[in-house]
């Protein structure tokens, strides 16, 4: 049971923290299944790189089809002019996913642990379903910033729309890159939205709104422990800096609706093949 604090944290500031919600001993599991999706990775035949800072021009059929696969994406600084590898692979991977928790029995299993049925259960979602499970590496040295955006821009549901549960897979600090929010900030308009279109098959970005993101004065930083969660409104403006330290600040994250909420079909993600994954 999470206790009242946590659902009114939720809903006034539009984020909410569970403090060492999981151990280290069950972060193990996904964090060896990992491990084994980069070693197993064929960097020669796909060298997609994952940046936010271009407007999402370098999306390809590659991102789209990683809706329904575990697909591994690389720093966009760990590429040479000649577009070749600067370093080992496993210090290479930007990110990857987005299909883990259906094709991975590691993940699966970590998906299913009480935590995340509870928290959802705390947001007001009876039937929460899983659409999304994104494992990030935020690399010593490269690992690239993530710009201010809203996830309802890349996930695009009616309401209640999405939540967003963060997990710390290593202890996150300003350092490294932690996650920064604006408290509240799910009350500001959605500034922009990513949509596949017959045009854009591999998706455009649009500006909807022209509200600024937020400034220093109003980003708090979410410097939290490994196995922490962070759980997060799907219109919170959200940012991470670019990774200067020598140490990484890993991540696993996982994106829900509630179990039937109408999903655009100019969402990038879709789900044709796969079961719906559903927590009960
Ligand atoms: O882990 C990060 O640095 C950013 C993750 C993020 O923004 C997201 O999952 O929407």
């Amino acid at each position: 049971m999470l206790d009242e604090q946590f659902a009114d944290h939720y809903i006034k500031h539009g984020y909410a923290v569970i403090e060492n919600a999981v151990t280290v001993e069950q972060l193990k599991p996904i964090v060896s299944a990992a491990g084994k999706i980069v070693d197993d990775f064929d960097v020669e035949k796909h060298r997609s790189v994952f940046s936010t800072l271009h407007q999402d021009k370098d999306r390809d059929r590659y991102f789209v089809e990683s809706a329904e696969a575990v697909h591994c994406f690389l720093e966009e600084g760990a590429l040479d002019s000649e577009g070749r590898l600067n370093r080992p692979k496993n210090q290479a991977i930007n990110k990857f996913g987005h299909a883990m928790h259906d094709l991975v029995p590691e993940f699966a299993a970590f998906c299913r642990l009480p935590i995340f049925l509870t928290a959802m259960r705390a947001v007001g979602f009876a039937v929460p379903e899983l659409w999304q499970t994104m494992y990030i590496f935020k690399q010593p040295k490269i690992g690239g910033e993530v710009r201010w955006h809203q996830d309802a821009s890349y996930l695009i549901a009616d309401d209640p729309g999405v939540v967003g549960v963060w997990v710390a897979m290593e202890d996150a600090d300003r350092s490294n890159g932690c996650l920064w929010m604006q408290p509240g900030g799910q009350q500001s308009p959605l500034r922009e939205i990513f949509e596949v279109t017959d045009a854009a098959p591999t998706g455009v970005l649009r500006q909807l709104d022209d509200t600024p993101w937020p400034d220093g004065s109003q980003a708090v930083p979410i410097e939290v422990s490994a196995g922490s969660l962070v759980v997060f409104d799907d219109r919170m403006p959200h940012y991470s800096s670019q990774n200067q330290s020598a140490k990484s600040r890993q991540a696993f994250t996982l994106h829900f609706t509630e179990s039937g909420t109408a999903w655009s079909k100019l969402n990038w993600l879709q789900r044709r093949q796969l079961t719906p994954f559903v927590l009960s």
